[in-house]
């Protein structure tokens, strides 16, 4: 369905008025603070990555992110990514080895043994990372679409 040209014309203008109006309450010298108004952005659950693995499950020595089942995780700009630690002594560390595992300083967790660690990504792009113990054995990928 196509709405004529006078059609869409006048919607687009209603939409110009009904923003303009908002704009005059907004700023009138008789509008009242409306914080209520302000919705917070709703808070997405991070993507969770397991460092490491529960004895007998599997390799020990691995990143295996939850929706995958690999140690690539996929995300949106924007999004948060957590690692949590199930066993082992490990760490996340942003970089890649190609001629050993070099940090680039993007994020890193220390080595651990247990609890989490977050990052969140603004920006689109493939992030390599590796664990600063186990070197080119225990690499993964966040994919930031
Ligand atoms: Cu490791």
């Amino acid at each position: 369905m196509v709405f004529p040209r006078a059609a869409r014309l006048a919607i687009g203008i209603a939409a110009a008025a009904a923003a303009i109006g908002c704009d005059d309450t907004m700023t009138g010298p008789t509008a009242t603070p409306t914080p209520s108004t302000l919705t917070p952005t709703p808070v997405a659950a991070p993507h969770n990555v397991t460092v490491g693995q529960a004895p007998g499950v599997g390799p020990a020595n691995v990143f295996a992110d939850s929706v995958s089942g690999t140690s690539t995780t996929t995300i949106h700009a924007g999004e948060t990514v957590q690692w949590i630690w199930v066993s082992g002594t490990h760490s996340t560390t942003s970089g890649s080895c190609p001629l050993g595992c070099v940090a680039n300083g993007l994020w890193d967790s220390g080595v651990l043994s247990s609890g989490t660690f977050q990052h969140t990504f603004p920006t689109t792009g493939t992030f390599p990372y590796f664990c600063l113990v186990h070197g080119t054995m225990m690499q993964g990928t966040v994919v930031v679409q």
